[in-house]
């Protein structure tokens, strides 16, 4: 059984894209692999936060991921600053990554740009990365094609490690999600759906009332020829909205444009699926809410499965790099 390791930050509310690109299928890989997955608190901190709220939306992100179908009797879920060995082990990442690799992330370059305080957190941010990845032996890291440069890196990372100090990590996969699942904004289809560019018409948020749902989708850009085809290239929002109605119901999108052929019946069936998938998430979510005791329990839980891998690979590697034991 191979080991999958995925991690998400608590900032801004979960929208569809996060849904159908990245959440089904950490659902899925729970059913097939031993999954491990990480509510990564202190990835938060490299922007700044307010306390109150990073706290209330750790523990709301980790209601919504049960909602969604992470069950922790099969999967390890917990919050990275639970472990001290994340951060920790960030530390010999950070020894063994270099100045020059950290100034060649574009992530880096496109956060600090839009943020007046640059914090070192935010520059080192990949070795924490890295360090989340590697405590677990990880074989495959499901994420998005944004953190395609954050896998590399956490590759490089350890091969280095490796051949300085000895065997001591896995050196992981990044598994891209299935295509079609790369959801785009419903006013601006040639961008992708996002928390942080503030399209409140473009974006729709799993908590969302089934109303408003339906009027953004209705109201969602399409084009003027009136064909159903996928092709993002030329029909940007036809095709989102073929991705969109696709994934929900777990057919390709090419097979979904064989049973539209207007684009008002084409929005009536993907607003249906949407509220179909969402409803049941939220009834979900509104029960998890009303004992969030029950959901720190399941947190801590987690925390202490997870530890039990993260320390002995820890060890493993101070160990290796000649750091005397206590
Ligand atoms: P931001 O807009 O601040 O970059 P985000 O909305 O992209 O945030 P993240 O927290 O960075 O969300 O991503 C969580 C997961 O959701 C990642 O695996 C990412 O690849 C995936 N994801 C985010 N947006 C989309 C999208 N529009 N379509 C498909 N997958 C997405
Ligand atoms: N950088 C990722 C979040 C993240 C992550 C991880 C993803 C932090 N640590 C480890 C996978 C594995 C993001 O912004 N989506």
């Amino acid at each position: 059984m191979a080991r999958v390791f995925s991690g998400i930050q608590p900032s801004g509310d979960l929208h569809l894209g996060n849904l159908l690109g990245a959440l089904v299928n950490w659902v899925n890989h729970q059913e097939e692999h031993e999954a491990v997955y990480c509510i990564v608190d202190l990835h938060a901190l490299t922007l700044p936060k307010d306390p109150e709220e990073l706290r209330s939306s750790t523990l709301e992100l980790a209601q919504l991921l049960m909602a969604v179908g992470l069950d922790p009797d099969k999967c390890t879920l917990f919050v990275q600053s639970h472990v001290p060995e994340h951060s920790q082990l960030a530390w010999l990442m950070e020894c063994t990554v270099s100045y020059g690799e950290l100034s060649r992330m574009t992530a880096f370059k496109d956060k600090s740009d839009r943020s007046e305080f640059i914090s070192a957190g935010l520059f080192t941010y990949p070795a924490l990365q890295a360090a989340d990845i590697l405590l677990y032996d990880t074989d495959l890291v499901p994420v998005g094609d944004d953190q395609r440069q954050h896998i590399e890196i956490t590759r490089d990372i350890a091969e280095r490690f490796n051949h300085r100090f000895g065997e001591t990590f896995v050196v992981p996969e990044h598994v891209i999600p299935p295509a079609g699942a790369r959801i785009m904004d419903l006013q601006h289809p040639e961008r992708k759906m996002s928390k942080s560019q503030h399209s409140v018409n473009g974006t729709i948020n799993v908590l969302e009332n089934p109303d408003s749902v339906r009027k953004k989708i209705k109201r969602a850009v399409t084009d003027s020829d009136g064909e159903i085809r996928f092709d993002f290239e030329s029909k940007a929002g036809v095709s989102n909205l073929l991705s969109i109605l696709g994934a929900a119901k777990g057919d390709s999108p090419e097979e979904v444009a064989k049973s539209f052929e207007r684009y008002g019946d084409l929005k009536s069936a993907a607003a249906d699926a949407v509220v179909d998938l969402l409803l049941p998430i939220q009834e979900r979510y509104a029960d998890l809410q009303a004992d969030p005791a029950e959901t720190r329990r399941l947190l801590q839980a987690g925390a202490e499965k997870a530890q039990e891998v993260a320390s002995r690979t820890l060890t493993r590697t101070q160990q290796n790099c000649g750091l005397l034991q206590a």
